[in-house]
C-alpha cells in the first residue's frame, strides 16, 4: 500500500475541498432546514466531474479508482454530508449494472447520467426487510418478452428526484432457493407507469437527502433492462456494498475530521478558569482521541478501497472500514458538542447538525450490527 497520492488524486482533492469549502458549507444550515433537495449543488458538482467519476472511461466516465471515490467522498462529506449522500448515492445505485449490466444497458442508463446532472437510488430495503435482504418481497414475474414488477421498496436514497432505480426483486419464488439464485436486480425508469414514488421521509439527519418509499403496481420491465443473468441479483446487490461500503465510511471520516476541526477550534476561542480550555487536559484528550479515530477510520477505508482497486475481495476490510468510521463519527460528534458546552446543544453552532447526521453512518448501507455479522463470518471462514 502506497498513500502518497498521485498528482490526479491531490488535484481531486483540492477540487473537492475547494467546493465543499466554498459551495456546500455556507449553504448546509439553511439546506437542513429546509429539507430541499440541494439540486443545485448537485449540478455544480457534476459540471466539476465530482458526480458519477467512478463510470468506466469507455462509456464515457472518469474511470476514477475506489481510493480516489473516497477522497472526493470524505472532502464533501465535510462540507455536508446530507449532499454528499444525495451524491453518493448515484455511485450506489448505478454498481450493480456496472458490475453484471451488459454493455448496452450500461451505455444507455450510465450514459443518461454523464449527459444531464440527473439521479440515480438504489432500490433494495422493503419496510419489511431491511438487514435481512433474503427477505425482501418485491417480485418479478414473466410475462411474455416482459417482466410485471410488483411491490414496495422502503427508504430509498434519492428515491423521489431519480431517474431510474436498481431494483432487487424475487424472481423465483420457491422459499427454498437460495439467495444466490432467487434474485433479480432490474432497470426501472420513474417515468414508467405503475412506479409511485410515496412523500419525502422527515429524517433526525441529513436531512436535505430525499429519502422515499416506493410503490410498484405491475410495473413493465421489458427483457432488456434485465440486469446480467436472471437469478444473480442478490450478488450484483451485495457486491455492489464492497464497492460503495468504502465511500460510506470515508463520508464518515469528512465528518469525523469536520467534528474534530470545529471543536480545536472552538476551544483555543473559548475561555474558562483563566485560560483557553484547550489548555485543560480534559479537553485536550478529547481531541487526542477524536483525532486518533479519524486517523484510523482513514487509514482502514483507504486499505478497503485500495483492494478494491487492486482486485482483491474487500468485504472483510469494507465492513470494518464502515463499522469504524460511523462509530468514530458518532462519538466524535458527539465529543464536539460536549467541549462547545451550551452552544454545542444549539443550531446556531454547527455541531448539533454534526451529531444528528452522524447517527444514519450505523445504519444505512447496512447497520453496525450487520457490519460485525460480516465481520465475524468472514473471519471464522478463514478457520474453517
Ligand atoms: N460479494 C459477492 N457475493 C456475496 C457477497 C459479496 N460481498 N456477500 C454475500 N454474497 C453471496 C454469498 O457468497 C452467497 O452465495 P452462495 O449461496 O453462492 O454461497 C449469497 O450471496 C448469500 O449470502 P449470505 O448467505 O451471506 O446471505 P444472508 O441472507 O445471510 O445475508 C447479509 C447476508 C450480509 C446480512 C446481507 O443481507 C446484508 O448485507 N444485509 C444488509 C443490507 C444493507 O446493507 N442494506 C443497505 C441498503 S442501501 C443503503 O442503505 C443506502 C444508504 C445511502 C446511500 C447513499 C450513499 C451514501
Ligand atoms: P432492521 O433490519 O429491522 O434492524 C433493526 C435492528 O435490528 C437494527 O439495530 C439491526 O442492526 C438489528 N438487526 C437486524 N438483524 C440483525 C441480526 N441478524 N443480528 C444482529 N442485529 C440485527 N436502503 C436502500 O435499499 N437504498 C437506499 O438508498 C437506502 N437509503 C437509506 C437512507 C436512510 C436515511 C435510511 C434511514 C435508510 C436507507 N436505506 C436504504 C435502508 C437501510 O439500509 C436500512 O434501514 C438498514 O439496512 C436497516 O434495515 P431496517 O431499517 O429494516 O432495520
Amino acid at each position: 500500500m502506497n498513500f502518497n497520492f498521485n498528482e490526479d488524486a491531490l488535484a481531486l482533492q483540492d477540487l473537492a475541498r475547494k467546493f465543499a469549502r466554498e459551495e456546500m458549507i455556507p449553504k448546509a444550515a439553511e439546506y437542513d432546514q429546509t429539507m430541499e433537495y440541494p439540486q443545485e449543488i448537485f449540478a455544480k458538482a457534476w459540471e466539476l466531474g465530482l458526480v458519477n467519476g467512478h463510470v468506466d472511461p469507455d462509456l464515457g466516465g472518469l474511470g476514477l479508482g475506489c481510493l480516489e471515490s473516497c477522497i472526493i467522498a470524505e472532502e464533501l462529506a465535510y462540507g455536508c454530508t446530507g449532499m454528499e449522500t444525495a451524491i453518493e448515492a448515484n455511485s450506489l445505485g448505478s454498481m450493480p449494472l456496472l458490475i453484471g449490466g451488459s454493455d448496452e444497458l450500461k451505455q444507455e442508463y450510465l450514459g443518461r447520467l454523464l449527459a444531464e446532472p440527473i439521479q440515480a437510488a438504489y432500490g433494495v430495503t422493503e419496510p419489511g426487510a431491511g438487514s435481512d435482504v433474503s427477505g425482501l418481497k418485491t417480485k418479478a414475474e414473466k410475462v411474455g418478452d416482459e417482466w410485471v414488477l410488483n411491490g414496495e421498496k422502503m427508504w430509498i436514497t434519492n428515491g423521489g428526484v431519480a431517474n431510474w432505480y436498481f431494483v432487487l426483486a424475487r424472481t423465483n419464488p420457491d422459499p427454498k432457493c437460495p439467495s444466490s439464485k432467487a434474485f433479480t436486480g432490474f432497470i426501472v425508469e420513474r417515468e414508467w407507469e405503475g412506479v409511485n414514488p410515496g412523500r419525502k421521509e422527515i429524517n433526525m439527519g441529513q436531512r436535505c437527502s430525499d429519502t422515499r418509499g416506493i410503490r410498484f403496481e405491475n410495473v413493465r420491465v421489458p427483457e432488456k433492462n434485465v440486469i446480467g443473468e436472471v437469478g444473480k441479483g442478490f450478488i450484483y446487490a451485495m457486491a455492489a456494498f464492497d464497492n460503495t461500503r468504502p465511500p460510506v465510511a470515508a463520508a464518515a471520516t469528512g465528518l469525523s475530521q469536520r467534528a474534530l476541526d470545529e471543536a480545536t477550534k472552538y476551544s483555543f476561542e473559548r475561555k474558562t478558569m483563566g485560560k483557553p480550555i484547550v489548555q485543560h487536559q480534559a479537553i485536550s484528550f478529547l481531541l487526542a482521541e477524536m483525532a486518533s479515530r479519524t486517523e484510523l477510520g482513514r487509514l482502514m477505508t483507504y486499505k478497503s478501497a485500495w483492494q478494491v482497486d487492486t482486485g482483491n475481495r474487500n468485504t472483510f476490510n469494507a465492513s470494518i472500514a464502515k463499522l469504524f468510521a460511523g462509530d468514530a463519527a458518532n462519538q466524535n460528534a458527539s465529543d464536539a458538542v460536549q467541549i462547545f458546552g451550551g452552544n454545542g446543544f444549539n443550531s446556531e453552532y454547527p455541531v448539533e447538525k454534526l451529531m444528528r447526521d452522524a447517527k444514519i453512518f450505523q445504519i444505512y448501507e447496512g447497520t453496525s450490527q450487520i457490519q460485525k455479522l460480516i465481520i465475524a463470518r468472514e473471519h471464522c471462514s478463514k478457520y474453517m
